[in-house]
């Protein structure tokens, strides 16, 4: 581990436990990081599926949808730019600090990722109290990323679950 600081980071999507790019959190190669709890967000956020890719989304729409689950890590900052790497920070998602509930009832700040820009109709979708790649709706790491920000968007504006093609 380097002794760079640690910073505490909020992943309720892809990043999970489980999930698809969990990975990259245990890959010590990406720097250090650490499981410290499982938690939601003090505050309510729209986190809806969307794409043909089927990623979730953290909309910047606070108030709106449901407190989101997770999981509290602690990384070093080596980690910290994998993630924004991952995530295309600034670019497609941006960040925030958000204060984190633990079971426990203990309030820990964490950075958390999230949408800013995004087309209206995606508060139209279902809102998610916590994400879980499906077979039904599969996570498609690879082709995801050949998108472009304008792609994502337009995409983003597709309601594949249902098939309109609005
Ligand atoms: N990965 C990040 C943000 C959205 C995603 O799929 C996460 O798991 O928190």
């Amino acid at each position: 581990m380097s002794t760079s600081k640690l910073i505490k980071v909020f992943v309720y999507g892809t990043l999970k436990k489980s999930e698809p790019n969990h990975h990259w959190l245990t890959t010590s190669s990406n720097g250090y990081s650490k499981f410290i709890s499982c938690g939601q967000t003090s505050e309510k956020f729209p986190l809806v599926i969307g794409t043909r890719y089927n990623i979730p989304f953290l909309l910047d729409k606070k108030g709106t949808g449901n407190n989101i689950q997770g999981e509290i890590y602690e990384v070093d900052e080596m980690m910290f730019g994998k993630l924004d790497e991952l995530e295309d920070y600034p670019t497609h998602y941006d960040r925030e600090i958000q204060d984190i509930k633990t079971s426990d009832g203990t309030i820990v700040p964490c950075w958390l990722y999230l949408i800013r820009n995004f087309p209206e109709v995606l508060l139209s979708r279902k809102f998610l109290t916590s994400y879980t790649n499906c077979k039904e709706q599969q996570y498609c790491e690879s082709d995801s990323e050949e998108m472009t920000r304008d792609e994502m968007l337009n995409d983003m504006a597709i309601d594949y679950e249902n098939k309109s093609y609005k």
